[in-house]
């Protein structure tokens, strides 16, 4: 009964028990979800079932059973314990998408601390601002990644044990800890007996001011997470599921290990670099039948074209989503024409921690909208001035959601003014404690939206300076306050600037130290400053040299005023800028 209904059914008789109902869960069990992926699927007497086809580059393959992710987690707790790692301290994992990412996550929420997962392209900056934030005590890493947490590792006084689970241990130093997973095959582990509340997965975001904000989720999310990929990402029992998203980004691990897993469903991993021909060959060889992309993907498919899609057997997929960004008309319509079936839009955050605006098989999909709340969520548009609801059809507002949901995000790690400052609707002084639970208030997502009168809503755009490139969310003052540590830089400004097909990329305005040329070899260097530090997405594609930056009279940068030029839009209220 949970896996069928129309929209306006699964809405009216909706309930959040029913996802206990669909993961066979009885109160009084353990809601934990590294158990939940692993130990409870045995006990279903599914043990033998491949849970995870990986592949990585060359082709090199690994199959893992739900039985192997059991003891195999198993290990990784009782490692972390026998380390003397506590409940709710944090363990990092940095590392490629290797089968340790996905198997040491399992094993340490089932031991009750929570799982920190960074983008292994991530620089050595990018990485410290976040684990000092977080206060991490562990980082799992390899060989190849060990470096930049060598480089960094005396600035944070919290990290105790660096952990290196792939590579040549002889080359690692003294008080490095080496770790072979496929050596530490433990039979039984007692779970931590966390609840809805304990902490689980801690996920980093950029905002627009500040560096970026961990969003600390609870095991509770598993029910949204499990719902959402029931219903609108489809999976059954014998489907083959794959998830381009890294662990690193809240979808690889809300869709790309939590959502397939609590559901006993094989996925497959790909651990190699993107090519159209690449993907397409994973999808053949593995018989994919669900797939879980985003539009960056989407469009560069789209680019390589048809003909390519034709000299592969993709007979096998039977559904296709999509998450990170708009995802235009074009891209659904294309899809439909060579693949036989759409990508169906979905959209959520990482602060939301499951899908909040959905389409989903049997529904009436419109191009090139995002769909409608997933039953379960109440969505607003709430107006740009009063923060009350619109009423009207068509009126731009910003995406509210009522609180209460269960994967909604539990605190901004330190941050509690932060955290309270994205709920609208209580005075000050009427603002709860428990805000997650409080359904007179709204959770303000940050993006701009419109519903039409058949309740489909419509993106318009961010409410804020954050980039979204390809998918990932880059935050400009991230990446300012790195170019400011170029010696050549003085001051920076950092805006999205239209592309293709990512959507936006990142160019940045500077100013120049005293004695500094502008020339092909400083653009060189900066972009590579910035892709060392940060990350390869952060990494300005342009670059403009200007005298000066135009500025509010309180002396901040004025992104907006640089952002509308590079866009070609309405420059808009400039009253507070410096010069005028
Ligand atoms: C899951 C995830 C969230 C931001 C979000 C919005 C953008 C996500 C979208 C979308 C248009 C969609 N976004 N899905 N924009 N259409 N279907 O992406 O989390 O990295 O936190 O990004 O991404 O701007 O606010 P996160």
């Amino acid at each position: 009964m949970s896996n069928i209904g129309s929209y306006e059914k699964r809405r009216e008789n909706f309930n959040w028990d029913i996802a206990k109902e669909v993961l066979g869960w009885k109160e009084g069990e353990i809601l934990n979800i590294g158990a939940m992926c692993s130990d409870r699927i045995c006990a279903q007497g599914k043990g033998d079932k491949k849970a995870l086809i990986w592949q990585g580059f060359g082709g090199k393959q690994k199959t893992y059973t739900f039985n192997d992710l059991r003891v195999l987690s198993n290990g990784f707790a009782k490692f972390l314990q026998d380390l003397g790692v506590e409940p709710g301290e944090k363990v990092c994992l940095f590392m490629d998408k290797i089968p340790e990412l996905y198997v040491s996550f399992l094993g340490v929420l089932k031991m009750g601390a929570v799982a920190q997962p960074l983008f292994s392209a991530f620089g050595d900056e990018s990485l410290e601002v976040r684990l000092l934030s977080a206060d991490t005590k562990v980082i799992f890493t390899t060989r190849k990644h060990v470096k930049k947490v060598r480089k960094i590792q005396d600035r944070l006084p919290a990290l105790e044990k660096i952990v290196v689970v792939e590579g040549n241990p002889a080359k690692l130093r003294d008080e490095e800890i080496y770790f072979s997973m496929e050596d530490f095959r433990v039979e039984d582990f007692t779970t931590f007996e966390s609840d809805a509340g304990t902490p689980s997965v801690l996920h980093y975001t950029s905002g627009t001011t500040g560096q970026p904000k961990g969003a600390q989720h609870g095991h509770g999310s598993v029910w949204g997470q499990a719902l959402t990929t029931s219903w609108v990402l489809d999976l059954k029992e014998d489907d083959i599921y794959w998830c381009t998203a890294d662990p690193g980004w809240v979808t690889g691990t809300s869709y790309g290990i939590i959502g397939p897993w609590s559901l006993g469903v094989t996925q497959c991993v790909l651990d190699s670099g993107f090519t159209s021909a690449a993907w397409y060959q994973f999808i053949q060889d593995n018989r994919v039948t669900v797939w879980y992309s985003a539009p960056t993907a989407i469009r560069s498919l789209m680019r390589d074209g048809e003909a390519l899609v034709r000299q592969y057997d993709l007979s096998s997929l039977r559904h296709l989503a999509s998450v990170g960004e708009p995802l235009n008309a074009e891209a659904v319509i294309w899809s439909e024409k060579v693949y036989g079936l759409a990508f169906l839009d979905t959209f959520w955050q990482t602060e939301t921690g499951s899908m909040m605006i959905t389409n989903f098989p049997g529904m009436k999909i419109k191009p090139g909208s995002m769909g409608k709340p997933f039953p379960g969520i109440v969505a607003g548009i709430l107006d740009l001035k009063t923060n009350e609801p619109v009423t009207e059809p068509g009126t731009v507002g910003l995406i509210a959601f009522r609180p209460g949901w269960p994967s909604m995000f539990r605190e901004y790690v330190k941050q509690p003014d932060i955290y309270r400052s994205k709920f609208v609707g209580a005075a000050d002084d009427a603002m709860p404690a428990e805000l997650r639970l409080d359904e007179s208030l709204w959770y303000v997502s940050g993006d701009r939206a419109s519903f039409d009168k058949d309740g489909y809503y419509w993106f318009v755009g961010r409410d804020d300076d954050v980039i979204n490139t390809g998918g990932h969310l880059v935050g400009p003052f991230e990446i300012e306050s790195a170019l400011v540590e170029h010696e050549a830089i003085a001051e920076a400004a950092a805006i999205g600037k239209p592309d293709e097909v990512n959507m936006e990329v990142v160019k940045v305005f500077v100013t120049l130290n005293p004695g500094f040329e502008p020339s092909d070899d400083l653009e060189l260097n900066i972009m590579n400053f910035i892709r060392k530090r940060l990350s390869p997405l952060a990494m300005p594609q342009e670059i403009e040299y200007s005298e000066k930056l135009p500025k509010t009279r309180s002396g901040k940068i004025l992104r907006r005023y640089l952002k509308a030029l590079e866009w070609g839009e309405e420059v808009g209220d400039l009253s507070t800028l410096e010069d005028d």
